[in-house]
């Protein structure tokens, strides 16, 4: 994409209404904007960042074995009356009247749309387990939304819900999507802490919280340091048997401040970390909860009916965008992970005006192009501080620089976003290294 055609309306100055880092950023580097209190406009950059931890998220949900669909934000309010939620959500919930006069409401959640789905459509105990998801807007109408896409009125969720026929069916899939929630984390460049939680609004028994740590965070959690132990490659190499390893990090210590007792803790002081965290990720098991209110059964192996035992686990999918760069920035700006970096290289022409700078500039593009690298060309003829300037507001992995006094010597600057390195290189060298 060349700078000159794209849509990026930089803030130079810092706006008044952001009160943290990410949100400032997000404001800064033309990512979103604010539409009314909490409602945001998702611009090209934030759009490609969004795209990418979506992408992440439903990879991951996938391999679980979780099913893909995709459910209206409008419901009706008939299934909640249903639940019993429709009172008990109050004013937390957008009610719409139609112009029929029937209520209807922007969904904060869909556990009664799924279940009517279910009960309406799945009538065997062979159709189990079953687990179905979908990564759709979500409206809560929070008393104080702030800061930005963290904690906003309209936000996308992913919300996956379970089916089993039974307890310990339940908390296979609540098990499978904890291990996929690791996952899922810790390849956008995070550490998520599970802290076992209270259910809320949602219900039921058994909950985690995903925690990323973060020093702005809102939540004060401690936790056993082992937990953060867990690699990547460790996580993506245990495949279907993931129970062991579950069980393991399951059984560490991990609480929240309120909880939190420091006489009664487990965890030796030496190996007990304390730090602020950002929830991103919620997974609930509430056993019968919803199947019971809403007449979710299957006929089982001997006839009888089994009312459906029932999991629901959402990732605040917009609320990572800003939770990243809470984890991820400097003084300069955002420095994206390269899994969910909006482009992976900044190609900086130092003088737009120079025959040479182009040729090379135009070069160097059409290489990165042709193999797939996604790059931001900055074609334009601002200034050379400006463009460094954005460059780093806008935190991509790479940049790749080219001004008249290195092309006369045949080298070009690369530098790393994340460490400040720079190198100089022949073109050919620093195109290797970005694709290393
Ligand atoms: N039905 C369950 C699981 S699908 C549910 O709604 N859980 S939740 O309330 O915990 O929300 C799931 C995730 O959505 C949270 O962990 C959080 O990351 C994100 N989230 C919740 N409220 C907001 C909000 N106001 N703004 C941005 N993200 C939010």
């Amino acid at each position: 994409m060349r700078l000159s055609r794209y849509f990026l309306p930089i803030i130079k100055e810092n706006p008044q209404e952001a009160q943290i880092v990410s949100h400032r950023l997000m404001l800064r580097a033309g990512m979103i904007r604010q539409a009314s209190a909490g409602i945001y406009s998702w611009l090209p950059l934030g759009l490609k960042v969004l795209r990418k931890i979506e992408a992440i998220v439903r990879e991951e949900q996938d391999r679980a074995g979780a099913i893909e669909l995709l459910m209206p934000t409008i419901q009706s309010a008939d299934l909640w009356r249903e639940s019993g939620r429709y009172n008990d959500y109050g004013e937390e919930m957008l009610r719409i009247v139609d112009r029929h006069k029937r209520d209807m409401l922007y969904g904060p959640t869909n556990e009664e749309l799924i279940t009517d789905i279910f009960r309406t459509t799945v009538k065997s105990y062979r159709d189990l387990p079953k687990n179905l998801y979908h990564i759709q807007w979500k409206f809560r109408d929070e008393i104080r939304p702030r800061f930005g896409v963290m904690r906003g009125r309209e936000f996308l969720m992913k919300d996956a819900y379970s089916f089993d026929l039974d307890y310990a069916g339940a908390r296979r899939s609540y098990n499978a999507m904890y291990m996929a929630y690791l996952r899922t984390f810790a390849r956008m460049g995070l550490v998520a802490i599970p802290v076992r939680a209270d259910s809320g609004a949602i219900g039921g028994d058994l909950s985690h919280e995903f925690q990323i740590l973060a020093q702005t965070g809102e939540s004060d959690i401690y936790y056993d340091a082992a937990i953060e132990d867990i690699s990547l490659a460790k996580l993506m190499s245990v495949g279907d048997d993931f129970e062991k390893t579950v069980t393991h990090l399951q059984s560490l210590y991990a609480a929240e401040q309120e909880k939190h007792d420091a006489k009664a803790c487990p965890v030796p002081p030496a190996r007990l970390k304390h730090a602020k965290g950002i929830e991103v990720g919620h997974i609930f098991y509430f056993g019968t909860k919803y199947s019971k209110a809403m007449n979710a059964k299957v006929t089982g192996p001997d006839g009888a009916d089994i009312t459906v035992e029932m999991g629901s686990y959402g990732i605040g999918v917009s609320r990572l965008v800003g939770a990243i760069i809470e984890a991820s920035h400097d003084d300069a700006g955002i420095i994206w992970p390269d899994a969910v970096a909006p482009f992976k290289v900044g190609l900086i022409n130092l003088r737009a005006n120079d025959a040479a700078c182009v040729t090379a500039c135009d070069d160097l593009y059409a290489k990165l192009q042709n193999a797939g690298v996604d790059v931001l060309y900055d074609d334009t003829d601002e200034s050379a501080g400006a463009k460094f300037a954005t460059c780093d507001l806008i935190g991509l992995p790479w940049q790749l620089v080219v001004g008249p006094r290195g092309i006369k010597s045949g080298v070009v600057e690369l530098k790393n976003r994340r460490s400040g390195e720079k190198q100089e290189l022949s073109p050919e060298a620093a195109l290797h290294r970005i694709m290393g």
